[in-house]
């Protein structure tokens, strides 16, 4: 069975999902796409060479007879809506990370999802699928190190755009940690706090960069996480587990190792697309697998939302300078691994 996709939003990693779909992976076709920039969406299907219908707005493309699942790949404000009227379509769909911007939005996406009583969504939190994150949990899960005490992590990209303001570091992209530190060290979050060092002169106005978050988990870890997405040099994600033993880091990319010019050095990569190539790769994969078997196994709407719970603390605790409680709910069993 080859899977017919839709596509909504045609942007950076729109186009990329695109691609691989279309070129890398096995069993699955895009046959229609939309964009709010709608010449963009036809240049794209253009460029990459497809047989796809370019249709006027999201809504088309999740209710088109010959699409039978969806990804959504617009700006994060757009995704709430498009994954609920997928689950009203009854047609299964991968979201781009976050779920939704708020809690709330995605516990609505949560009980429409369980009132249809059966999985139709996949987040899109990548890091599971990636090697280095799956050989660090290995190595934690083996007891090697102890227990874990601490994460210090980082997430640092080369530079961003005006449009990105400060919610965003939270809401874009330290909710890739939220949702992967859980996973990692299977704990859940008890509180955030966030603190602003020195701000770089790389940023604008509507952004204090770079930001530091402080989480405590219920299991008693504290993690700190730099979040700095104006570092200049390079796109890199850093994660340190200290346990009671030893410690562990995640490895860093394969790079060569290079003499030249009375100098020793690897390069670092730039670009979030080269950095987790293989784990969208693997992520899309699985969620095609998955239609297609009738089971969705990857990251659920529950990972979405308990992500979100926690990112909505962070960006509390962004405008007030105390400590702000977390509390996610039970899981339901529909959830249930
Ligand atoms: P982008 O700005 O390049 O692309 C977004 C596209 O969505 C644009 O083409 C825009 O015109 C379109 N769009 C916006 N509203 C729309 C609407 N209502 N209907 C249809 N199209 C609409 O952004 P980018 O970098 O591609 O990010 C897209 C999403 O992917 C974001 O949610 C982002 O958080 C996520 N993302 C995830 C990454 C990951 O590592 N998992 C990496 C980069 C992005
Ligand atoms: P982008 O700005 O390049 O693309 C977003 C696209 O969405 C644009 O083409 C825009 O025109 C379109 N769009 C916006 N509103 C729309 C609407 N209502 N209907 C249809 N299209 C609409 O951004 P991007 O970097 O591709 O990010 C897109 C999403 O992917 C974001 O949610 C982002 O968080 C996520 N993302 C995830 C990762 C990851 O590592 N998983 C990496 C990058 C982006
Ligand atoms: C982007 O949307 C992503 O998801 C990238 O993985 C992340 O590193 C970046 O900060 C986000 O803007």
């Amino acid at each position: 069975m080859t899977l017919k996709l839709g596509v909504i939003g045609t942007g950076a990693i729109g186009q990329e999902h695109i691609r691989r779909c279309s070129h890398v992976l096995q069993g699955a076709k895009v046959v229609a796409v939309s964009d709010i920039n709608l010449k963009g969406a036809a240049d794209a299907v253009k460029r990459l060479g497809l047989d796809a219908e370019v249709l006027s707005d999201g809504k088309e493309v999740i209710n088109a007879a010959n699409v039978d699942a969806l990804l959504v790949t617009s700006w994060d404000p757009t995704h709430e809506e498009f994954v609920l009227a997928a689950i009203a379509a009854g047609k299964p769909v991968f979201c781009e990370k976050p779920l939704a911007v708020t809690a709330a939005g995605c516990k609505r996406i949560v009980d429409a999802e369980m009132n249809f009583g059966r999985r139709l969504v996949q987040t899109g939190f990548m890091r599971p699928y990636d090697q280095g994150y799956k050989a660090l949990k290995k190595v934690i899960d083996s007891g090697e190190i102890g227990q874990p005490l601490m994460l210090h992590c980082a997430h640092r990209n080369p530079n961003v755009d005006d449009s990105y303001t400060t919610d965003m570091a939270i809401t874009n992209t330290l909710i890739h940690e939220l949702s992967v530190l859980r996973w990692l060290i299977d704990d859940d979050y008890a509180s955030a706090q966030v603190i602003y060092p020195r701000a770089t002169i790389n940023t604008h106005a509507k952004l204090r960069d770079p930001q530091i978050v402080l989480l405590e988990t219920v299991k008693g870890v504290r993690i700190d996480v730099e979040i700095f997405v104006n570092c200049q040099y390079g796109y890199d994600i850093q994660t340190e587990v200290v346990g009671e033993k030893g410690i562990a880091s995640l490895p860093e990319p394969a790079s060569v190792l290079l003499r030249s010019q009375a100098k020793r050095s690897n390069a670092i990569l730039t670009d979030w697309k080269d950095r987790f190539i293989d784990a969208y790769d693997a992520e899309l994969q699985d969620f095609i697998n998955g239609v297609i078997n009738g089971e969705l196994t990857g990251p659920s709407a529950w990972d979405g939302y308990a992500a979100s719970v926690a990112a909505d603390a962070c960006v509390a605790a962004q405008n007030n300078p105390g400590v702000v409680n977390i509390s996610l709910p039970p899981r339901p069993a529909f959830y249930e691994r």
